[in-house]
């Protein structure tokens, strides 16, 4: 829960002459969690378009900006990694210390799958899943090129080291699927593709897929339950492609 702030005297006269305040008061309610978190929290703070944006939006109806768009921080990440992966460097720096936790608390791994895509590696990975499920089955599983998460430089697949469930919907049951499930948000980051969300997001339950939207996000997301980027910031269900 958000801290509650100390307030003066002058302020406390303030709350008093309001009647909600006053009668939630003699009933002993108190505002639920969220909502006063939600009423904190200012939604238009950052951009949802600009592709450099902590909080960029792409989906199905929402490419990026332009479509070949490259990060310009992208730095190497520290961490165990099946393929060569680089993130920008706030997203960077919050997955090495959520890795690190990780460790400490269990003793177990976690690895990079995939991290950063440019244009033309997310060509290839959409080109093979199309050969691999037929274009209807690719396009639950993997963004088309310029429509993908991985190429803001934010999103990572994690998988767990020496692990199996790797990119596979069993991940949701290891230990690193579940403290991820419980603890992500507090490093910044936001399970993007949840299960029985298919009809906002457009894609198929990833457990193993995490978009890093910043602490203040991610915790808001957390405190007020709601579960996609599309709903929290009222947009149209990305389903499928215009
Ligand atoms: N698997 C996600 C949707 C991507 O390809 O970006
Ligand atoms: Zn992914």
């Amino acid at each position: 829960m958000r801290s509650l702030r100390p307030f003066s005297s002058a302020g406390a006269l303030a709350v008093l002459a309001s009647g909600a305040i006053a009668a939630m008061l003699l009933v002993g309610a108190v505002p639920a969690q969220a909502a006063t978190a939600s009423a904190d929290f200012d939604r238009t703070k950052h951009s949802l378009d600009d592709p450099a944006s902590s909080w960029v939006i792409a989906n199905k109806l929402r490419p990026l900006q332009p479509t070949n768009w490259v990060p310009d921080d992208l730095v190497r990440l520290k961490v165990p990694q099946v393929y060569d992966a680089y993130l920008r460097k706030p997203a960077a720096k919050a997955v090495t210390r959520m890795f690190a936790d990780f460790q400490k608390k269990t003793g177990l791994g976690m690895q990079s799958q995939s991290a950063y895509r440019s244009y033309s590696s997310q060509v290839s990975t959409y080109n093979s899943w199309v050969d691999t499920l037929g274009q209807e089955g690719a396009d639950l599983t993997s963004a088309r090129p310029g429509y993908s998460e991985h190429q803001t430089g934010l999103a990572i697949d994690i998988s767990a080291v020496g692990g199996s469930c790797s990119l596979r919907s069993c991940f949701a049951d290891t230990k690193q699927g579940k403290w991820l499930a419980k603890h992500a948000w507090e490093y910044g980051f936001v399970l993007r593709y949840p299960q029985g969300k298919t009809k906002i997001t457009g894609y198929e339950f990833e457990p193993w897929h995490y978009r890093f939207v910043g602490t203040g996000l991610a915790r808001d997301l957390h405190e007020t339950g709601v579960k996609t980027l599309e709903k929290y910031f009222g947009l149209p269900n990305a389903t499928d492609y215009e």
